[in-house]
């Protein structure tokens, strides 16, 4: 039986919420505005616009449409100079041993993420070359919870979304997952993945049993 695995990146393959934290709080104490890491959890698999457009709220803000670009892109090159140092090191624990049984059993790997630097990302940790299909921010339209990104990756694999899983770290993209028919694992807290199908707190506790019974199923 062949199953088509799709990846979120960001808090599940790599923690790059650490740098959009950082290059997001630069951004708000430039404004003025005050940001706390547990408002960085809540821009978890949310796009960069909307994670913006949040942050102005809570700050009580408005900035004119040329201003809004102006900060995107800034914050965009503040986030992209602390990817620049990324290497293998970043990937999260047991990730690349859950890929290779993957690949090993000739099953669908695709990417399933809101971030537009997530193909430069994935270079910078060489694991590119292991996903047939990449779906990002550059080519979705509608963002998490809405399933289009996770339904144009089945697409991509020649996969039904009923024969699909998701490994997701944001509330949002379980409910993108379960919206496209997707089996949802959430990786992180079982309080706040709770809508997920099984939710494990990372690879590390991911057997390879598990996965065989995924395939099964
Ligand atoms: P970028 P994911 C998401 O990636 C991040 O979780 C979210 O914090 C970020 O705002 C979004 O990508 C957009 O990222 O600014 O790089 O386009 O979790 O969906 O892989
Ligand atoms: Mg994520």
């Amino acid at each position: 039986m062949k199953k088509g695995f799709i990846f979120d990146l960001d808090g599940v393959i790599v923690d790059t919420a650490k740098y959009h934290f950082l290059a997001w709080k630069k951004l708000a104490n430039g404004l003025g505005i005050d940001f706390t890491s547990e408002q960085n959890e809540q821009l978890k698999g949310v796009s960069r616009v909307r994670s913006l457009e949040k942050i102005l709220s809570w700050g009580n803000k408005t900035l004119s449409p040329e201003e809004f670009s102006e900060l995107m892109a800034k914050k965009n090159d503040d986030y992209l100079s602390y990817i620049a140092q990324m290497d293998d090191s970043e990937i999260l624990p047991d990730v690349p041993k859950i890929l290779h049984y993957l690949i090993d059993n000739k099953q669908g790997i695709a990417l399933g993420s809101a971030s537009k630097n997530a193909r430069a990302i994935l270079e910078k940790v060489h694991l590119i070359e292991k996903f047939q299909a990449i779906v990002d921010g550059t080519n979705v339209s509608k963002a998490k919870p809405d399933p289009e990104v996770f339904l144009n990756a089945a697409t991509a694999l020649k996969i039904q979304p009923e024969d699909c899983v998701v490994f997701e770290d944001s509330v949002a993209g379980v409910q993108a997952a379960n919206a496209a028919n997707m089996i949802s694992i959430g990786i992180g807290s079982k309080e706040v993945l709770h809508e997920a199908d099984y939710v494990f707190n990372d690879f590390t506790e991911i057997s390879i049993e598990f996965i065989e019974d995924i395939i099964k199923k």
